[in-house]
C-alpha cells in the first residue's frame, strides 16, 4: 500500500462554486508561479489531514500531527490533496471545495482564493476506518498583514482504542464506551452536549443527544429509570409493558430513534440550493448489534439533566406569572 506513494502523479479536478472562495479550473501546467502550494495528506490510520510529509518509510513509525493552515484573504493557494493509505474525500463547503475523492497514489489539485476572514472547516466524508470521525481540520483565513495565528488543534485522542468496560458492567456504561469508541462525540459533542456546527444544516448545529429523554417523550426521571431498567434486563419495550401513561408515544419514539441509529439520516439543508452539510448521521446497523444500540440509548437517556430542566421550567413559570400580573396592573392604571 505504501509503495504507491512513490508513484504519485497529478490529476486535475474542477470543483464548483463557492461561498467564500474562488475556485479555478486547473490547466495541466500547474502550479502557476504565484500560487502558494499547500499539501494536505489524509492519513486514515489515525484520522488526520496533515501537512507533514508522509512516506512509505515513516507511515508506520510515528503519528502525524493535524495540519494547522493559515490562508490570507486574496491569496492564491494551490491545495494538493493526497492520501497516505485509503480513499478519503476532501470536503470543505465553507471554502467552496469538494467533495473531492482523494485516492492513494494520486494528487488532486484545487486552486482557491479566500475572499473573507474566518475559520473554515474541512472534513473527510468517506468513512475510511474507525478514526474517520475525527478526521477534520480548520483553515484560518486572515486579512493580509494580520498576525499569523494558526488554529489550535490538539492531537485527538485515539478514541477507537478506548478500552471496553469490564464484563458485568451496566448496559448504560457499555453505551458510554460505545459512544466514545465509535466517535459519536465528534459530531454530537462530548457527553452528547451538542453544539457541533454543520455547514448549511437546518438547525446549524448537530442535535444534543444528551436531551434524548425528551425526544423520547419521557416526562420524568422515574420514566427514564424504568426504560433503562427494562433495556438492561433485555425486556423488549412494548406499550403494554410500560407503566407510564404515554407508553405508546414513548415506544414509537424509541423505535424511530433505533431506526435512525441503524440506518442513518441525511441532514436537512438550511438553504436548499446550498451545498450538502458535511456531517451526516451514519448508518450503524452493520457495526452495532441491536443490544449495542440499546446500550447507547440507555446511556443517552441517563444523561438528561432532570433537575436543571425542572429549575428552568419553574423560572419560566415564575416569569410568565409576573408578566401576567404586570399586564393586569397596567390595565388597571389605564384611564377609562
Ligand atoms: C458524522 C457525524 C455524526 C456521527 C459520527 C454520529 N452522528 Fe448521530 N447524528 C448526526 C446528525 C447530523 C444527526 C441529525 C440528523 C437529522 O437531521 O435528522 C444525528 C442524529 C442522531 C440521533 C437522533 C437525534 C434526535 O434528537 O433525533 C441519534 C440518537 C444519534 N444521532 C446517535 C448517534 C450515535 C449513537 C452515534 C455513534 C454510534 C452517532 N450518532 C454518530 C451526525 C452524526
Ligand atoms: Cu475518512
Amino acid at each position: 500500500m505504501n509503495g504507491t506513494l512513490t508513484e504519485i502523479f497529478a490529476t486535475v479536478v474542477t470543483v464548483g462554486a463557492i461561498a467564500t472562495a474562488t475556485v479555478f479550473p486547473l490547466s495541466k501546467k500547474s502550479p502557476t508561479s504565484s500560487a502558494r502550494v499547500v499539501t494536505l495528506t489524509g492519513v486514515g490510520a489515525t484520522g488526520v489531514w496533515t501537512s507533514e510529509e508522509v512516506t512509505g518509510a515513516n507511515y508506520w513509525v510515528r503519528p502525524f500531527s493535524p495540519a494547522r493552515l493559515v490562508f490570507r484573504v486574496g491569496e492564491e493557494v494551490l491545495l494538493r490533496l493526497r492520501s497516505a493509505d485509503v480513499l478519503h474525500t476532501f470536503y470543505s463547503p465553507a471554502l467552496g471545495v469538494g467533495p473531492v475523492e482523494v485516492h492513494p497514489g494520486y494528487v488532486e489539485e484545487v486552486r482557491v482564493v479566500p475572499r473573507h476572514e474566518g475559520v473554515l472547516e474541512y472534513y473527510c466524508t468517506t468513512v475510511c476506518g474507525d478514526p474517520h470521525f475525527g478526521m477534520r481540520g480548520e483553515i484560518v483565513v486572515v486579512r493580509d498583514g494580520a498576525a499569523n495565528v494558526p488554529p489550535h488543534r490538539e492531537q485527538g485522542q485515539a478514541y477507537w482504542e478506548e478500552k471496553a468496560p469490564p464484563v458485568g458492567a451496566s448496559l448504560a456504561l457499555r453505551g458510554q464506551w460505545l459512544f466514545k469508541r465509535h466517535g459519536c462525540f465528534n459530531c454530537h459533542g462530548e457527553g452528547g452536549k451538542g453544539g457541533v456546527v454543520n455547514f448549511n444544516y437546518i438547525t446549524n448545529t448537530i442535535p444534543a443527544v444528551k436531551m434524548l429523554a425528551r425526544t423520547m417523550a419521557l416526562r420524568e426521571k422515574d420514566d427514564a429509570k424504568e426504560i433503562v431498567g427494562l433495556l438492561e434486563r433485555g425486556v423488549p419495550l412494548t406499550k403494554g409493558g410500560l407503566k407510564m401513561s404515554n407508553a405508546n408515544v414513548v415506544v414509537a419514539k424509541y423505535d424511530s430513534i433505533r431506526d435512525v441509529i441503524r440506518k442513518g439520516n441525511p441532514p436537512g439543508k438550511k438553504d436548499p440550493k446550498g451545498p450538502n452539510p458535511p456531517l451526516e448521521m451514519p448508518a450503524w446497523g452493520q457495526r452495532l448489534s441491536e443490544r449495542d444500540i440499546d446500550a447507547v440509548i440507555s446511556y443517552l437517556v441517563t444523561l438528561y439533566p432532570w433537575e436543571e430542566e425542572e429549575q428552568k421550567e419553574k423560572e419560566k413559570e415564575k416569569k410568565e406569572k409576573k408578566e401576567e400580573k404586570d399586564e393586569t396592573e397596567e390595565k388597571e392604571e389605564e384611564p377609562e
